[in-house]
């Protein structure tokens, strides 16, 4: 949908006339009405929101070694394909007065989390380690929230649940964004079907509206079809996804409807 582009050519018609003008008013209310009865479709408030201003954070999930070198204990297939374009995302970002944040997945060496310790992985971004150190071809433009570091299941940037009493404990992402005056997010990273997912589940739920940039997640895809289903549930959620060119591609970011508001 290209609300923004529509705004654009309605007010281009409204400097050629007051007939004009009727017709301005009669597309302003067919958008209104049009927004209203859509109004039930939860990922609508980000399609008419700008891309990034002072008040939006990008939050940039766990791309580490582990999860983004082919040599990571826990490797995503094509995990380093999101540096390139995180780093693009990050200058546009910060160009735009946005912040940028990053979250790390950062394991003491046994934690329930680990399949040696009982749980369902195989050890990966323990704490000092190269695994758990941000890809090297990172930017980092902002503060790093550490989630696990005392066994806890570190899946969501805001939360971490401790794997032996179920307990759910906060990371400080939540109170740094508040502090930041940020009401509105930009999620990219790894894994869409974990840590992405569970960040802008959570998200959603502390009344973020969220973007996540679907061209530059990747799922672990434990069981085929992981990641598909885990952007349907985020979009179920009310994220809205977008898929944004590279800076320096020709057209531009692709999903512009933002971008061009
Ligand atoms: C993650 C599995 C285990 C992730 C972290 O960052 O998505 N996945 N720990
Ligand atoms: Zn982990």
């Amino acid at each position: 949908m290209k609300w923004p582009r529509l705004c654009a050519t309605s007010l281009a018609i409204a400097r050629r006339g007051a007939v004009a003008r009727v017709v301005v008013a009669w597309v302003t209310r067919q958008m209104i009405l049009s927004l209203d009865n859509a109004s039930s479709e939860p990922n609508l408030e980000s399609v008419v929101m700008p891309a990034y201003d002072s008040t939006t954070a990008l939050i940039v999930v766990d791309v580490q070694n582990d999860f983004a070198d082919p040599a990571g204990s826990l490797y995503v297939k094509t995990g380093e394909q999101v540096v390139a374009l995180i780093n693009d995302e990050i200058a546009r970002a910060v160009a735009a007065g946005a912040r940028v944040f990053y979250t790390q997945d950062w394991h003491p060496e046994s934690t329930p989390h680990f399949a040696k310790d009982g749980g369902a992985w195989p050890v990966h971004c323990v704490m000092d380690t190269w695994g758990a150190e941000l890809h090297p071809a990172l930017a980092i433009g902002g503060p790093v929230v550490r989630k696990g570091s005392n066994g806890e299941d570190g899946y969501s940037g805001f939360s971490m649940r401790d794997p032996a009493s179920g307990e759910t404990v906060p990371t400080p992402l939540g109170d740094l964004l508040a502090e930041a005056g940020v009401t509105r997010l930009v999620v990219c990273g790894l894994a869409t079907d974990y840590c992405v997912k569970a960040t802008v589940l959570d998200s959603r739920e502390r009344g973020f509206p969220v973007t996540v940039l679907g061209n530059a997640i990747r799922a672990v895809d434990l069981e085929p079809g992981d990641g598909d289903r885990a952007v349907e549930a985020m979009f179920d959620a009310g994220a809205l996804l977008e898929s944004r060119a590279a800076v320096g591609e020709a057209g531009g970011p692709a999903g512009d409807a933002q971008a061009d508001g």
